[in-house]
């Protein structure tokens, strides 16, 4: 299967933490390949776009306080089948559902300062790295 790109973000509570180089680590173990990376400052704009599926949810105002409230660490990620691969690692939307050993399930207590993430379709990936790098 030919290699696929995808668009890895750690949120601010990941970089607050010190936890890029824990994560970073994981990746690379699980043998991917870091093609581009970027520490960076959101603001509201390219945060409405990039979470343009959740302008109408009731927690939309806590999620972008929180996305704005520091540096992100943007990545392009490279490797067979990254894109489900990487869902794999984080662990599910649902915090809660997260098991031990994915990314979310170690890291993660509650439902808006999950750490990560990672697109979600060949579709979203093309976008976002090119909304995040260029
Ligand atoms: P994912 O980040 O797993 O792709 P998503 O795109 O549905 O999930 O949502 C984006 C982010 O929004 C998610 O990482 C955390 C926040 N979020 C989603 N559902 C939530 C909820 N029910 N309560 C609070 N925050 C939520
Ligand atoms: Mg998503």
């Amino acid at each position: 299967m030919a290699d696929e790109k995808t668009y890895i973000m750690l949120k601010p509570d990941a970089v607050k933490r010190r936890l890029i180089g824990e994560v970073i680590s994981r990746i690379e173990k699980k043998g991917y390949q870091i093609t581009q990376a970027k520490l960076m400052t959101l603001d509201k704009i390219v945060i409405a776009e990039h979470y343009a599926h959740l302008l109408d949810k009731p927690f939309y105002p806590d999620l972008e306080a929180f996305m704005t409230s520091g540096p992100v660490f943007s990545m392009a990620v490279e490797g067979e089948n990254v894109i489900a691969g990487m869902r794999q690692l984080m662990g599910p939307t649902n915090i809660y559902e997260a098991l031990p050993g994915t990314i979310r399930g170690d890291y993660a207590n509650n439902m808006t300062e999950n750490i990560i993430h990672g697109s979600d379709s060949e579709e979203a990936a093309i976008i976002e790295i090119k909304r995040f790098f260029e």
